[in-house]
């Protein structure tokens, strides 16, 4: 008995899936090729002062045209799941309109590839690059009307696609597409408001429960899921108002974007906090709202402290912080000065993790979950560099190891991992001024180059 138990169990753990993670805008180059449309972030970039040093994504890896190249890396890195995205604009150019068979092709091609290889499908249906006319006539996500159009976009990619994926994936970080785009401004469409981040939270979650509901309706095979962003908020002291004050954070990051989709309403907090500002859901909606993920995704960087009152020290946390919308949460946001950064001024806290999924396993039971982005950016200006990336090696042996803690000391019922990502790309604002990559390219010298960190992907994998 014991020997079919840990039969059993060595099953179960082998099928945990280690994986890397990239967005079709930030890798894939040819914008103008294959009879894609336009996106807001096209537009946006092309923009000047909105990205630094002025770069697009025009070439950015090239993806589009290299992607055999980039799937046999993966192979070599002994990954059994690719999270990837499809862009929106490349299978129905102008939003609502016909389908683009060019689109199709290559996406349908990179799923062949990939399970040549024996990789796993994991396809994100919308990754922030929204066709342009959904943002000019319909508003973007301030319509329902945006949210039709998706799920009808979603439509076409299960019918295509749905033979041979398993696990589909609706939206990346709505929290960034709704605080970030309609309440900072510093992604399109770079709206400043208090207001507009709910309103665009409400068509994001809309769109995804209808898209969930074509997929079940449609009969296909597989699991539908989302990957919601949050990082760890860890009371500043063992007060209970700071412990509140943490709890309240969650739920305003995670909880917003994840309690309508399982229980068909918003966090209770955030309705007494906000009142009649907070969208309501009707009860037709709730229907199919409710229960509308057989799987939850986590993207996890960091971690900050969460008090009820300013801190003393270590308040200045830059544009996620305090102020905006973001002051309806009441707390206030603080990093430990011991804390070693990445270059995106994220603390590296592996335990916040481990944390952040008891979390998500206490709050939504009986849901698998995925970590669906996690990695570091380090600064790399030359190949040297790149090479001895020794930050990048630490962060992902420590933060493998909280992940693996959670699901194996703590009972988490974690799936999988996928390192964000295999190589340095096109990252929004920044351009390509940050490497999050397992290997290094640029756009004026596309060839591949393994950083120390894929070896120690690597390594990680083959030990499981
Ligand atoms: C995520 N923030 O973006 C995205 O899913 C990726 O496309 C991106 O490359 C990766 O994380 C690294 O940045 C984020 O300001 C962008 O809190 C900004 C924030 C969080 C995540």
């Amino acid at each position: 008995i014991c020997l079919k138990l840990s039969e059993g169990w060595t099953a179960m753990k082998n099928e945990f899936v280690w994986g890397v993670s990239s967005s079709a805008f930030q890798i894939e180059g040819a914008t103008s090729e294959g009879g894609r449309g336009l996106s807001t972030w096209d537009v946006y970039t092309r923009t000047p002062g909105k990205i630094l040093n002025g770069d697009t994504a025009d070439i950015a890896c090239d993806h589009y045209h290299r992607y055999r190249e980039d799937v046999k890396l993966m192979a070599e890195l002994g990954v059994t799941g690719y999270r990837f995205s499809i862009a929106w604009p490349r299978i129905v150019p102008d939003g609502v309109g016909a389908p683009n068979p060019a689109g199709i092709a290559f996406y349908s091609d990179l799923i062949d590839t990939l399970l040549e290889y024996g990789i796993q499908p994991y396809p994100t249906l919308y990754h922030w690059d929204l066709p342009v006319i959904n943002q000019f006539v319909a508003d973007g996500w301030l319509s329902r009307q945006t949210a039709e159009a998706f799920a009808r976009y979603a439509g076409i990619c299960f019918e295509a696609f749905g033979d041979r994926v398993r696990h589909w994936i609706t939206l990346n970080e709505s929290w960034c597409s709704a605080v970030i785009g309609y309440g900072l401004g510093a992604f399109p469409p770079g709206r400043r408001d208090s207001e507009q981040p709910y309103l665009a939270a409400h068509n994001l979650l809309l769109a995804h429960a209808m898209a969930a509901r074509t997929f079940r309706e449609g009969g296909f095979d597989g699991q539908i899921g989302i990957a919601n962003n949050c990082d760890w908020r860890e009371p500043l002291t063992g007060a209970e108002a700071d412990r509140q004050a943490a709890e309240r954070a969650l739920q305003f990051f995670y909880g917003w974007f994840t309690d309508p989709l399982v229980f068909g309403e918003y966090p209770e907090m955030m309705r007494e906090k906000l009142g009649c500002r907070l969208p309501e859901f009707t009860s037709d909606e709730r229907k199919f709202v409710a229960g509308s993920v057989d799987f939850l995704g986590l993207n996890h960087y960091t971690t900050l402290y969460a008090s009820a009152e300013p801190p003393a020290v270590g308040c200045d946390i830059g544009p996620n912080g305090n102020g905006g919308m973001i002051a309806d949460q009441d707390v206030f946001l603080s990093v430990d000065p011991a804390w070693v950064q990445t270059d995106m001024v994220w603390s590296i806290v592996p335990w916040g993790l481990r944390k952040m999924l008891n979390w998500v396993g206490e709050r939504y039971p009986g849901i698998p979950v995925y970590v669906t982005e996690n990695g570091c950016s380090c600064p790399e200006p030359d190949v040297e560099s790149a090479l001895n990336d020794t930050m990048r090696q630490e962060y992902l042996k420590a933060y493998t190891a909280s992940c693996l803690a959670a699901r194996d000391e703590d009972g988490v019922d974690v799936r999988g991992y996928f390192c964000w990502t295999l190589l340095d790309n096109f990252e929004w604002t920044s351009g390509y001024a940050r490497h999050f990559g397992l290997v290094r390219c640029t756009p004026s010298d596309l060839t591949r180059i393994r950083k120390g960190g894929f070896r120690t992907y690597r390594d990680i994998i083959a030990a499981n």
